[in-house]
């Protein structure tokens, strides 16, 4: 491993990143503080897992403490910047993100895929092109392992493929991807940052440090994204228009060009992959695993058994001909849009959750077009419907049992029962899959009850 010392620095966050973050310190001979606005017992893993080993921790209400002395400062990403002394700390020492703490020390080529919705599943196609194709890759980031793990563990891959989260890109400055992806920008946390522009600028990290060797993947029906100019080649993808270098959709058939020649294609319907959406995500892949030597023909042929990602319009099953779809993982409203794209109407949709400052009434066309009926649970249900009023008819439920039952009863024969909450679940469940789970529980049971 690369010799690079450290001094005393503290880990904020004990999370999965600042776990590894600060092994990775220790590895490089950091005298390391976590700190973590949870207790002792709450973090009793974390806590043994360092046992024995030379680290200080700043727990609870004594967070801001950790602070205290430290020579640089690694963030979790889900540290916000109003974690308690951070502002103050972030003024006389340098402060930096797990992720970007583990790039300075990469040595193979970075894959990094953005985007408010589809990361999670064209980072997963791109390791499952990579595989098939005999390059082993490491997958992680947002989607899992962190970056410091690969890092510590040896490197043992030809390339890192990551996905990467607004959160991770606010950190970066030495971070380079070889090639890199924003998939799409639609409003997301938005409790996070002060506006769209913001986020956006935020996301458009992601090519930082780019050479015009390096490849740009980039969502041409974007409107925010078709203007953004980039120094690396750019690797262009529509579901409308023709690519002189990239992909498009014609009819049913995913082309893909190279200096305004076609050069490879497959007919969506040999997928196993439904949606517009993942239309998208496969062009991007393909375009991302050219980067690493992988023709586009091979790398469509390797997507076409790839599987959907859980709880992204993933089928429950078909229960007195009504089809149940788990999409809990759309988050937000650029993400139900999407899915409500995939979908012929007639559409029964549950939403609702905490919405995160997002301005519902971008979804007031989609529901019109498609939704039959609108079943609203949690936090922010009222506001939801409040921006909806008119789309669609609504009904309010106090749980999931209830919302499905309001929906099987909304959903006349041939319909599509759509779980797609375009908020954070974090209100009534522990995460999203949690919700995804409660359900496809809910459905099955009441199926059988019927
Ligand atoms: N914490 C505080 N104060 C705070 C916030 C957090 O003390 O104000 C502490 C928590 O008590 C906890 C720790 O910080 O102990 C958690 O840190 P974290 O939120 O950064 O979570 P990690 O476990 O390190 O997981 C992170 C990503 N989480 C977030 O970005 C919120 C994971 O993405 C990622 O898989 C993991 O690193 C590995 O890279 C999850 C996510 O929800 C899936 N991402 C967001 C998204 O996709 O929308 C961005």
């Amino acid at each position: 491993m690369a010799e690079k010392k450290f001094g005393k620095c503290l880990v904020v966050g004990a999370g999965l990143s600042g776990q590894w973050a600060a092994e990775l310190l220790l590895e490089h001979g950091a005298a390391v503080t976590i700190c973590d606005q949870k207790s002792e017992i709450e973090l009793s893993e974390a806590l043994e897992r360092f046992k024995g080993k030379p680290v200080r921790w700043a727990l609870g209400s004594q967070a801001a403490e950790g602070f205290k002395n430290a020579e640089l400062v690694v963030l979790s990403p889900g540290i916000p910047g109003t974690f308690p002394g951070l502002a103050e700390a972030s003024r006389k020492v340098p402060v930096t993100g797990e992720m970007e703490l583990a790039a300075s020390m990469v040595q193979v080529p970075v894959v990094a895929i953005t985007g408010s919705n589809g990361k999670t599943t064209t980072t997963g196609l791109v390791g499952h092109i990579c595989r098939k194709n005999k390059a082993p890759v490491f997958v992680g980031g947002n989607i899992g392992e962190p970056l410091s793990r690969f890092v510590l563990e040896g490197q043992k891959a030809r390339a890192a493929v990551l996905e990467v989260s607004s959160y991770q890109l606010e950190t970066v400055s030495i971070f380079h991807a070889a090639a890199a992806a924003i998939l799409n920008i639609s409003p997301d946390h938005l409790d996070r940052y002060p506006d769209m522009a913001e986020y956006f600028r935020t996301k458009t990290n992601i090519f930082l440090n780019q050479t015009p060797e390096d490849l740009a993947v980039m969502n041409e029906d974007d409107p925010l994204l078709r203007y953004k100019n980039t120094v690396a080649r750019r690797f262009g993808f529509s579901r409308r228009k023709k690519q002189r270098f990239g992909a498009w959709v014609h009819k049913d058939e995913i082309l893909v060009a190279e200096a305004g020649r076609e050069i490879a294609g497959r007919n969506w319907s040999d997928f196993r992959l439904e949606g517009v959406h993942n239309q998208e995500n496969v062009m991007a892949a393909v375009g991302l695993a050219l980067r690493l030597g992988i023709e586009p023909q091979r790398a469509l042929d390797a997507a076409l058994n790839f599987s959907p990602q859980k709880h992204r319009l993933e089928l429950v099953g078909e229960f007195g001909d009504i089809k149940y779809y788990d999409d809990s993982k759309g988050t937000n409203v650029g993400a139900v849009t999407m899915a409500l794209a995939s979908f012929k109407p007639p559409v029964v949709l549950i939403a609702g959750g905490q919405g995160k400052g997002q301005d519902f009434s971008r979804l007031y066309q989609p529901v019109r077009n498609k939704v039959k009926h609108l079943v609203l649970l949690g936090e922010d249900r009222d506001k939801i419907g409040s921006m909806l009023a008119g789309a669609a008819p609504i009904s309010k439920a106090d749980s999931m049992a209830e919302a499905v039952r309001q929906a099987r009863a909304a959903a006349p024969r041939g319909a599509v029962v759509l779980l797609s909450p375009a908020c954070a679940s974090f209100d009534m469940f522990r995460d999203y899959k949690h919700r995804g789970e409660v359900f496809a529980r809910e459905v099955r049971r009441q199926a059988r009850a019927a």
